[in-house]
C-alpha cells in the first residue's frame, strides 16, 4: 500500500512507535521556531535543561508578538531571547522583521523537513511541503536539545481540489469553506492533505494561507505537495537548492476524502465569535463596518498586499472605516515600497503598522465599543481583539479591501473586474534583520541577560496518592486558550511572569477565578468538548498549575493544550459518560481516590463527587511516557529524574 505525503514525512522521521493512528509516535525534528510571547518561557525551560547548544539543523527565535514596548518588560524579553540565541546557536529575527510564519516560509522552510514551533500556526510551513506542527514551548525546548518530539499518529484526510478559483475569490475562501464543512473540532487527530488537479492553480503563499488556518480545524497539521510551483517559489527566494519533490503515492489510502470544486467557491466570512461560523458574504449582507485590518500570518504575503493595493489604487476608504495594513515581513514591505504599491495603499487612507502580529493578538487597534471589524486574520474569539463587545469577521484580503472602500461588508464581485497584478519572479533578499549566533568558541563569552520581569516558571511535585479538590470552575464547549489565559496589550508583556499573569486567568468566564483558586489552595476544572482550542501557549497550563489546578475533566480536548497540560503535570481526563458533565456544579467537593496507583496499574479512574454522593467513570489514554510525566509532576521533573 502506498503512502500519503503526511505518512511519508512521518516515516522518514520516525524514531519511536508505529504509524498506527491514535498511538504515540516519536519523530525527529529538523527545525524549530519560537516567537517571543511563548519564547521566553521556552528558553527558560531550555536553560533549565542545561544544554549548551541547540542540536537541530536550524532553530530560529522570532520577535513578532510583543513589539509594543509600553514598559521595559517586552524589551527585556527581547534582550533575553537575543542573548540565548547568540549563546545557544539560534538565528535571531529582530522585531520588525516580520511574523514568524511568513518569514520562515520565505527564508528557511524546506520541503521534506520537520518543523515544530511554539505557535499554533506553525503548520503554515505545510504550504511548502514541510511537516510543520505547533507545540508547547517545553516540547520545542526538548526538540532544540535534540530530543524526540512525541505526538499521536494522526489519521489522514484528503481535501481533493478541482477547478480554479474565480476572480475575487481566494485561498482564504478555500480554508473558510473547509472550516464550514469540518468545524473547529473537525481536524482533531488528523493531517489535512491537499491534492487533486486544483492544487496546481494555487501559489505557495495561497497554499500557506490554507495550511495556516488548518490550525483552526484543530488538525495536527496540513500539507501540500512540493511541486514545480514550490520550486519556482524557492527559486524566487534564491533557494532553489532547498527544493525536493513530494507527492502522495497513487495508491495512498486516506481515512476521509473531502471534495471541493474551487470554481464553485464564492467570497465567504466567518462570523463572530468562531472561525467555523462561515456564511457567504452575500448571505450576511451589507452590515456597517467600523474597522478593517489586513495582515497576520494568514494573509500578509506580497501577493495579498499587492491585491489590496490594486483594489485601493486611486480610491478613498469610507470615512467611517479605520483601515490598518500590517505586511507579513520586511521583505514584503520593502518590495511594496519599491514597486509603488505601498503608496497606492497609503494614498487611499490606510494606516501602516509594523510587520508583526499586531491587532491579531490584541496588540493595539482594538475596535470601538460594539465595533464591527473585518480582519484577514485566523481567529475571531470573543474579546481577543481587546474590545469585549466587538464583532470580528474573518475575511479574505479582497473582501477586506472592497469593504474598506464602501464602509459596509461587500462582496468584491460587485466591484466589476478584478484588477490584474503582476508578480516578480525574484523576491528582494535582504537578511539584515536576522542575527547569526556566536561561534561555538565565542559562545562562552556571551552572557544571558535576564530582566526583573522574568520570573521562574512554577514547579510541580510528584502526583500524590489521592487528590481532593473543589470544582473551582465549570465551563462549556469550545473554550479557547484565550479564555484560559487571555493575551492583548495589557497582559502580553507579562508572558514571563506567571504569578502576575495568574490574576487574569479565566477572567472572561469568572472574574474572581484566581481569587477562588488561591482561597481553595487547589482545584479541578470541568469543561465541555474541544477544551483548550486555539493557541499553543503553555501559559494556559502553567498558570492553572500555579493556581493549584490538579486535574481538568472535560468531554474532549484540543491537541496542543492536552499535551501542555501533561507537560505541566496537570491530569487531563474525559468523562466516560458525557452526561456526567451535567451532574457536576461549580463548588462541588471532588476527589480522585488512589489515583496514583490506578494510573500506575492502568486501572479505571473514578471521580467521586462528595457533595452529590456520586461517582463518575473517567477515561484517560496516557502513553507510558505520559504516565511517567504525570507521576513525576510534568515533563521537566520527568526529564530531570531520567537524567539523574
Ligand atoms: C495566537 O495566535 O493565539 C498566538 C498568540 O500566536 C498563539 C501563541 C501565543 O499565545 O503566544 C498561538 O497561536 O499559538
Ligand atoms: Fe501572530 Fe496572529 Fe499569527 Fe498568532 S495568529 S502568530 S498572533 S499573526
Amino acid at each position: 500500500m502506498g503512502y500519503t505525503i503526511g505518512q511519508k514525512l512521518i516515516k522518514e522521521h520516525l524514531l519511536e512507535g508505529e504509524m498506527i493512528p491514535g498511538t504515540e509516535i516519536g519523530i525527529k525534528i529538523d527545525q524549530t521556531l519560537t516567537q517571543d510571547a511563548t519564547g521566553t518561557m521556552a528558553y527558560l525551560e531550555f536553560e533549565a535543561m542545561g544544554i549548551d547548544r541547540v542540536k537541530t539543523e536550524l532553530s530560529v527565535a522570532y520577535i513578532d508578538h510583543n513589539t509594543l514596548q509600553t514598559g521595559f518588560e517586552n524589551a527585556d524579553d527581547h534582550r533575553f531571547i537575543q542573548s540565548v540565541a547568540e549563546k545557544r546557536g539560534l538565528l535571531y529575527s529582530r522585531p520588525g522583521n516580520g511574523i514568524c510564519h511568513q518569514v520562515h516560509l520565505e527564508r528557511f522552510g524546506k520541503p521534506g523537513k520537520t518543523l515544530i514551533g511554539s505557535d499554533s500556526h506553525t503548520p503554515t510551513g505545510g504550504g511548502i511541503g514541510m511537516l510543520a506542527i505547533g507545540a508547547g514551548g517545553l516540547d520545542v525546548a526538548v526538540a532544540m536539545g535534540g530530543g524526540t518530539y512525541y505526538t499521536t499518529m494522526p489519521k489522514m484526510t484528503l481535501v481533493r481540489l478541482s477547478g480554479k478559483l474565480s476572480p475575487w475569490v481566494s485561498a482564504k475562501d478555500v480554508i473558510l469553506e473547509v472550516l464550514r464543512i469540518m468545524s473547529v473540532k473537525g481536524g482533531v487527530g488528523k493531517i489535512i492533505e491537499y491534492g487533486g488537479e486544483g492544487v496546481k492553480t494555487l501559489s505557495v503563499p495561497e497554499r500557506a494561507t490554507i495550511t495556516n488556518m488548518g490550525a483552526e480545524l484543530g488538525a495536527t497539521t496540513s500539507v501540500f505537495p512540493s511541486d514545480e510551483i514550490t520550486k519556482q517559489f524557492l527559486a524566487a527566494q534564491g533557494r532553489e537548492e532547498d527544493w525536493i519533490e513530494l507527492k502522495s503515492d497513487d495508491d495512498a489510502q486516506y481515512d476521509e476524502i473531502i471534495d471541493i470544486d474551487l470554481s464553485s467557491l464564492v467570497p465567504l466570512a466567518a462570523m463572530p465569535h468562531m472561525p467555523d461560523r462561515v456564511k457567504t458574504v452575500e448571505e450576511i449582507g451589507k452590515i456597517k463596518v467600523n474597522q478593517v485590518c489586513i495582515g497576520s500570518c494568514t494573509n500578509s504575503s506580497l501577493a495579498d498586499m499587492m491585491k489590496v493595493a490594486a483594489i485601493l489604487k486611486g480610491k478613498k476608504i469610507a470615512p467611517g472605516v479605520s483601515l490598518t495594513i500590517s505586511p507579513g515581513s520586511m521583505q514584503v514591505l520593502n518590495m511594496l515600497s519599491l514597486n509603488g504599491a505601498l503608496s497606492d495603499i497609503l494614498s487611499s487612507g490606510a494606516r501602516l503598522l509594523e510587520c508583526a502580529c499586531g491587532p491579531c493578538i490584541g496588540m493595539g487597534q482594538s475596535p470601538n465599543s460594539a465595533g464591527i471589524s473585518l480582519r484577514t486574520f485566523n481567529r475571531n474569539f470573543e474579546g481577543r481583539s481587546g474590545t469585549a463587545d466587538a464583532g470580528i469577521y474573518l475575511v479574505s484580503p479582497e473582501v477586506a479591501a472592497a469593504s474598506a472602500l464602501t464602509g459596509v461588508l461587500t462582496d468584491p464581485r460587485t466591484l466589476g473586474e478584478m484588477p490584474s497584478i503582476t508578480f516578480p519572479s525574484k523576491f528582494l533578499i535582504n537578511d539584515n534583520m536576522i542575527i547569526k549566533p556566536a561561534s561555538k568558541e565565542d559562545a562562552d563569552k556571551v552572557e544571558i541577560i535576564y530582566g526583573p520581569n522574568i520570573k521562574p516558571f512554577p514547579s510541580s511535585t510528584d502526583l500524590p496518592e489521592s487528590i481532593e479538590a473543589k470544582a473551582v470552575l465549570k465551563v462549556g464547549d469550545n473554550i479557547t486558550t484565550d479564555h484560559i489565559m487571555p493575551a492583548g496589550a495589557k497582559i502580553l508583556p507579562y508572558r514571563s511572569n506567571i504569578p502576575y499573569l495568574s490574576n487574569f486567568c479565566f477572567r472572561q468566564c469568572d472574574e474572581k477565578f484566581a481569587e477562588h483558586c488561591k482561597q481553595a489552595g487547589s482545584g479541578i476544572i470541568i469543561g465541555g468538548s474541544n477544551y483548550g482550542q486555539g493557541s499553543s501557549r503553555e501559559h494556559a497550563a502553567l498558570v492553572p498549575l500555579y493556581l493549584g489546578i490538579k486535574a481538568v475533566i472535560t468531554k474532549s480536548f484540543a491537541r496542543i493544550h492536552l499535551a501542555n497540560l501533561i507537560n505541566a503535570g496537570i491530569m487531563p481526563y474525559t468523562f466516560a459518560n458525557p452526561d456526567d458533565y451535567d451532574k457536576i456544579d461549580t463548588g462541588d467537593e471532588l476527589a480522585l481516590i488512589d489515583v496514583r496507583n490506578k494510573i500506575i496499574n492502568g486501572d479505571k479512574v473514578y471521580l467521586t463527587n462528595k457533595t452529590k454522593g456520586e461517582e463518575y467513570e473517567l477515561n484517560y489514554d496516557y502513553s507510558d511516557r505520559q504516565k511517567a510525566m504525570i507521576l513525576a509532576g510534568g515533563l521537566l521533573n520527568y526529564t530531570k529524574n531520567n537524567s539523574k
